[in-house]
Parts: C-alpha cells; structure tokens; sequence
C-alpha cells in the first residue's frame, strides 16, 4: 500500500559529515518527527550511494517512515526503498512509473505549471516545487514565486510540497497556499540538534495552519 505523508519532509546531505555522525543526525531528524525522507547524494558512486541507503533505511523502518531515493531508480529498487524523486534531467516519471508500478512512491520536481501537469498525467505522487529562497545546499536550481507554488498547487490534484531554504523563521510566507508540506535540507541537517529543528520547524509550520 502506497501511504505516505508529506508535512515534514527532510532531504539528507551527507557532505563533510563522517558516516556515523550523518546518520545519527538522520535518526534525530526522525525522532523529531519527520515524516518522510530522502536520501540525496550527488558524488557517491553506485556501490557507496547503495551502502549508505541500506543504513538509512534501517533508520527509516524503525521510525516507519517511507525513505526516497534521489534521482536512482536502480538505488531504490536495489534497497527496496519505498520511493524515488526525479527531477527534469533524471528518468522520466512515465518511464519510471511503468518500471517501478504502481505501489512505488515518485516525486518529481516542478518548477512551472506546465511542468507539474506532466509530471501529474506521468503518473508523479507529489512535486517538490522551489526554490523558494535561495539556497546553500548544492543545486541547480531557480527561485519559484509563492504565486507559482500557489497556481502549481490549483493546477495538480496531488501534494505540493515547497523546498528551498525554508526553516523556522521564514515559512509564513507558506500561510494560505494549500500545499501539502515543507522540504528542508540545512535547516535540519546542518542544526545544532536535528531533533530539536525538526520539532520547533513543524511546530511552526502547524501554528502557522501551513500543515495539520
Ligand atoms: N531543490 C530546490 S532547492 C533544493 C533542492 C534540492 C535544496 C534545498 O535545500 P535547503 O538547504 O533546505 O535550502
Ligand atoms: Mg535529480
């Protein structure tokens, strides 16, 4: 059964964390109360990117939270990960959708309306749209208007989740748009305490009514 839950959705970096303090920031995150993870790593080869995931996702079942993999569908499948999200240059979610079947979890990138309607008709569970702020995490990427998120969210019947250098002190601007919930990479990772982000970030993202 395909069940997952968007509100708080942490992205991992791993980039200069040694392997056993990255993946006791990644059970903090999840102790605090993320909802879904993503396991995001861009200079692995497949053999490391495939090792990490398995620890990961030790983490992840503990906390029965759905782990996704960026960009790798043979990672995912590799791990039996509950997820994939693929972006504009990653495999095409049609493409992905027919390999992984229908109980697999795919996330897209969308960064435009027309964008996000193909993602939607190729089959995409939920979309990440942003950047919302500029970011520090490594990645290409434009800034996306709160009115776009907005248009994205009317325009697609699936969750719309925001990304891009959120955290705590700047997701008001969230209030009002139906989105389903916030991605954040630094906000929790590179946090003093992971736990203590998580939890402080939902519990503002609940008082602002951006998520239940
Ligand atoms: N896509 C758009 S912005 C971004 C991604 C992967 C990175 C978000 O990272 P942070 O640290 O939460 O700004
Ligand atoms: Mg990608």
């Amino acid at each position: 059964m395909k069940n997952f839950d968007t509100r708080l959705y942490f992205i991992t970096d791993s980039t200069g964390f040694e392997e056993a303090e990255f993946l006791r920031r990644v059970e903090e995150a999840l102790a605090g109360g993320a909802t879904i993870l993503q396991l995001r790593e861009k200079n692995k080869s497949t053999m490391e990117y495939i090792g990490l995931a398995e620890k990961v996702h030790k983490l992840t079942r503990k906390y029965s939270v759905p782990l996704i993999i960026d960009d790798r569908i043979d990672v995912a499948l590799a791990v039996g990960a509950e997820g994939v999200h693929l972006g504009k240059e990653d495999m095409p979610i049609a493409t992905a959708r027919r390999i992984l079947g229908d109980d697999f979890i795919i996330g897209a990138t969308a960064k435009t309306v027309p964008w996000a309607l193909e993602a939607y008709e190729g089959g995409a569970d939920y979309l990440g749209v942003g950047a919302i702020y500029p970011t520090t995490t490594k990645v290409k990427t434009v800034i996306t208007s709160t009115e776009t998120l907005a248009d994205i969210c009317k325009a697609v019947p699936i969750p719309v989740n925001a990304i891009g250098g959120l955290n705590k002190h700047n997701i008001d601007v969230l209030a009002g748009i139906p989105i389903a919930g916030i991605c954040v990479v630094s906000a929790i990772m590179k946090a003093e305490s992971p736990k203590t982000a998580t939890i402080e970030l939902k519990a503002r993202a609940k008082e602002l009514g951006i998520i239940r």
